[in-house]
């Protein structure tokens, strides 16, 4: 009886040592897919540069200008290199001029908004008056 029980065991042992032998093999254990989680990246947020700027030498100057108020000269005193031209311009209500009190120019009676220009060839220094408001003064320094 105890051979019969071991015989059979060992056919057991046997069907199924070569089931196991004929199953198809257990896959392997893949490592879990990686999910990409970096959300997708904005637009660029890259703007054009500024374009470059002028080569400074090459920048044009701004012209020498007096200003007229009522009643003052603004700048009241300006310097300027010879061979350069100031525009004085009457930003005032009233009529107003800048004419030198040695004759050295006599421009016309500016209305508002006029311009008058003069170009300076000689140093020195030079003053000048409104001829309807004389307390209105300025100076020229020509270097
Ligand atoms: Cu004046």
């Amino acid at each position: 009886m105890t051979l019969w029980f071991l015989l059979l065991l060992a056919a057991v042992e046997v069907a199924v040592i070569a089931a196991c032998a004929s199953a198809p093999p257990a896959p392997k254990p893949q490592p879990a897919t990686s999910v990409a989680t970096v959300a997708p990246t904005a637009q660029p947020n890259v703007r054009p540069t500024a374009p470059p700027t002028a080569n400074p030498m090459a920048m044009p100057v701004a012209a020498p200008e007096v200003g007229i108020m009522d009643d003052l000269y603004s700048p009241s005193e300006i310097t300027i290199h010879v061979g350069e031209t100031i525009t004085w311009r009457n930003y005032g209500g009233k009529v107003h001029d800048a004419v030198s009190l040695t004759g050295a120019w006599s421009p016309s009676l500016l209305q508002p908004g006029g311009r008058a220009r003069v170009t300076f060839t000689n140093a020195g220094k030079f003053e000048y008056t409104c001829s309807v408001h004389s307390s209105m003064t300025g100076w020229v320094i020509v270097e």
